[in-house]
């Protein structure tokens, strides 16, 4: 059997009931299937897969809580400190009831590369609990950030491990979580990103993973002879991601038409109005039962349907796996001519494999959504040299970031004659660094 399969059956032997897991080393060295097979014998005698695929380390904890009517609850912690070749462990928490350790693995893994790809000096990790934030109250979920932090505060640090927003933590829930972390720890430091703008945050982080999609699809058009100007955009989600892509795009002349939630989705002919969602959403915490409210001529549909909708650009910015075979035949019917991911993993294997055979220009999530990481690096770099970048100064970074990863994908697929293939580019580009720090630091 060639090494690519036999870890892919290590992983699933040695992991069992954690599928995304599976699906995303499956991903990964599948692609990385060419470079691996060229440098067999030397990468299995280092058992250089053997050690890409086994966290460093993972802690799992329990987190008790009381409610507001005395009640106590039990939610269980996660972080796993994945790989450190190539800087301090960097990725967010995910508050989600979906939240399991085989969820925190697939995204801990896929952080890796997308940190390695941003060029920057961050390894990869994730945490989170099966905490569900919404319809608590503040109170409900500040105690929540106390007692988890009172247990992560033991395994984090701004040079050892520096978590971050995902699903379900926002500003609100950073704060909360930082403010503990000082207080347990009596230090002021960057343990975090995503922070306020009072207490240490960046400009451009609350707008990066957005944003950056949106730069990076940018240049993936051009660099294939297409404009945003005048596209129809469909996006799924309606969270951080969601909204300030939704917002980029328009400005980049684009017509955004959807948005959606876990229970529906919106439908605006007219172009999505963004500072209604955001009302929605970031002020008001409610559902998009609401958008009608703001623009009447809209349409609200319950359940799945988003990827239905005729539009030329899809980008899913909602969770994983949320666009399977059948939405991809349908995109791909409608016409749709790039796909770009917001969410980590948001398309099923069988999905992009679609994308990729019918000629959609695809871009996967360790590249197209790592411009929220990338720019909670240029946080890390401000609270270092305790000095705060202008907006202007971190958006161009981010933008020069994004047109980099790009390129390196680009280059990556190219050569090894997978033109095109940014799935295959991405993956081998990120690997690339990874192996090379690990090798220098020896068997550790
Ligand atoms: P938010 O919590 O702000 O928003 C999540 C959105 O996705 C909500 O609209 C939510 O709907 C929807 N959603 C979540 N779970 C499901 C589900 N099981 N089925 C259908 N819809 C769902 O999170 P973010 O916008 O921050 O994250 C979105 C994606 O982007 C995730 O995959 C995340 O890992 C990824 N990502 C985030 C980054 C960041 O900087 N925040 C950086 C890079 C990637 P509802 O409100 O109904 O739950
Ligand atoms: O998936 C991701 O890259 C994030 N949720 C952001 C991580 C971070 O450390 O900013």
């Amino acid at each position: 059997m060639s090494y690519v399969d036999e870890i892919i059956a290590l992983v699933e032997k040695q992991n069992p009931a954690e599928p995304e897991f599976h699906q995303a080393v499956k991903e990964v060295l599948e692609s990385l299937r060419v470079v691996i097979e060229a440098n067999e014998q030397v990468y299995r005698k280092d058992a250089l897969l053997e050690r890409i695929v086994n966290p460093e380390r993972q802690f799992k904890f329990r987190v008790p809580w009381v409610d507001d009517n005395g009640q106590v609850h039990v939610n269980t912690g996660y972080r796993v400190q994945f790989n450190s070749a190539i800087g301090p462990y960097k990725g967010g928490l995910r508050l989600h009831p979906s939240v399991n350790l085989g969820i925190i693995k697939f995204l801990g893994f896929e952080q890796i590369f997308k940190n390695s790809l941003t060029g920057l000096p961050i390894g990869g990790g994730k945490g989170g609990s099966d905490f569900d934030p919404k319809g608590k109250s503040d109170r409900e979920v500040m105690a929540f950030c106390q007692s988890f932090m009172t247990e992560l505060c033991k395994y984090i640090g701004a040079d050892t491990d520096v978590p971050a927003g995902d699903i379900g933590t926002g500003a609100r829930e950073i704060g909360y979580l930082f403010g503990q972390y000082k207080r347990i720890k009596g230090v002021y430091e960057g343990v975090l990103t995503g922070k306020g703008l009072t207490y240490g945050g960046s400009l451009v982080r609350t707008e990066a993973t957005g944003y950056g999609l949106l730069y990076l699809t940018k240049e993936m058009l051009k660099c294939n002879g297409h404009d945003i100007k005048g596209k129809t955009i469909l996006i799924s989600g309606s969270g951080n991601v969601a909204i300030y892509a939704a917002q980029k795009a328009k400005e980049l002349g684009g017509k955004v038409v959807t948005v959606s939630d876990s229970n529906g989705w919106v439908y605006d002919p007219e172009g999505i109005d963004i500072k209604a969602l955001k009302e929605i959403k970031e002020v008001k915490r409610e559902r998009l039962t609401s958008y009608k409210n703001y623009r009447p001529q809209s349409e609200y549909h319950e359940g799945k349907g988003v990827w239905t909708v005729k539009g030329d650009i899809a980008l899913p910015c909602a969770t994983q796996n949320e666009l399977d075979l059948e939405d991809a035949k349908a995109l791909v019917a409608n016409g749709v001519i790039a796909v770009a991911e917001g969410a980590n993993m948001p398309s099923t294997l069988e999905a992009t494999q679609y994308f990729l055979t019918h000629k959609v220009l695809f871009a996967p999530g360790k590249a197209a959504n790592a411009g929220g990481v990338a720019t909670s690096a240029l946080e890390m770099s401000q609270n270092s040299e305790r000095l705060s970048w202008t907006f202007q100064e971190v958006d161009s970074k981010l933008q020069h970031i994004m047109v980099n990863i790009f390129h390196s994908m680009d280059e990556a697929a190219k050569r090894y004659n997978a033109e095109g293939n940014y799935v295959v580019g991405a993956n081998i580009a990120g690997f690339e660094k990874i192996v090379e720090a690990m090798n220098a630091q020896g068997i550790v």
